[in-house]
């Protein structure tokens, strides 16, 4: 295992077949316990046809010497499972595996970077489409840019980079993560709440009776990231967040199909990111706060 993948989900496997293409052999990791052969094949469909590959596949309870040979492990699990993934994997990890966490939201990475016993981190977010039509066939849905960057720690090996980078279409190194990362972070705190509470594709979020809560959502967030050190526009987030509403007019916001199939949402890395990054420093943020607690009351109810 050189490359491993935690998180076999529909991004996961997309990046596994988009890895294997480019001529890497990814090993998928998958939940303690779960039963799993050592390979299996997995289907990709795109507007072509379907491309089939066969990767390794081991659980997260595999002994330490499984992992001694891994150099990358692309995270892509759903925010609120990293921590917990990953505190069970980091002691078997090589201390020369660099880390790459892909998921919506932020905060993740920042608890996780006193534990990294010295390994690198880097962040990415990828705006491809993936949908999971079965445990081992995605349909790719959508192109998209990926942005990766480095974070903490020992940068990416060269090798590894340009693989990234010649791997997943659309994907870009950039000097300076965190701020591509709140942008996405933009677009998702206006999106996935308001179509999660309201239940309705992206598309209707362009109708006028969402402006207001969505400027209002944009300027709290311009205003934490600018304690936060970073300097953003809020006209150019409202921008892109309009941009992304008409382009994926049809499709269901993450949180909406997390609601609605009974799952955990990603409020607490998206919203609930921005709250708590307000509370410490005595901001207050009405309606970040508002959709949070919404959004919490719905899941409770669940
Ligand atoms: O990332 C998304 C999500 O649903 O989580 C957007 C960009 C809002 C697309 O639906």
């Amino acid at each position: 295992m050189n490359i491993a993948i935690l998180g076999a989900g529909a991004i996961g496997q997309l990046l596994a077949h988009q890895l294997a293409k480019a001529g890497a052999a990814p090993t998928l990791l998958l939940k303690a316990g779960k039963p799993c052969s050592a390979s299996q094949s997995f289907g990709c469909l795109t507007p072509e046809g379907e491309s089939l590959q066969t990767f390794s596949q081991c659980t997260l309870d595999a002994p330490a010497s499984a992992f001694t040979h891994c150099r990358l492990l692309l995270v892509t699990l759903k925010a609120y499972q990293v921590l917990d993934a990953l505190q069970a994997l980091l002691p078997k990890l090589p201390l020369g595996c660099h880390i790459l966490l892909l998921h919506n939201g932020l905060g993740p990475h920042s608890k996780l970077q006193p534990r990294l016993d010295g390994r690198g981190l880097s962040l990415g977010t990828t705006s491809q489409g993936a949908l999971r039509l079965g445990p081992h066939q995605i349909r790719h849905t959508g192109k998209g840019l990926t942005q990766l960057g480095h974070f903490a720690g020992p940068a990416l090996a060269d090798n590894d980079k340009a693989l990234l980078l010649r791997a997943i279409p659309g994907s870009e190194w950039l000097a300076d993560i965190l701020p591509a990362l709140w942008g996405k972070l933009a677009v998702n705190a206006a999106i996935n709440p308001l179509t999660a509470l309201d239940d309705v594709p992206n598309g209707r979020l362009a109708e006028a009776a969402y402006q207001p809560t969505i400027d209002a959502i944009i300027h709290e967030l311009v205003q934490v990231a600018a304690k936060e050190g970073l300097q953003l526009q809020a006209h150019a987030l409202l921008k892109r967040v309009r941009d992304v509403i008409e382009l994926t007019a049809d499709n269901s916001s993450s949180m909406r199909q997390d609601l609605l199939h009974g799952r955990p949402s990603e409020i607490d890395a998206i919203n609930g990111y921005l709250v708590q990054l307000a509370q410490r420093h005595g901001l207050e943020l009405p309606i970040n706060q508002k959709l949070t607690r919404q959004i919490k009351q719905r899941e409770a109810a669940l």
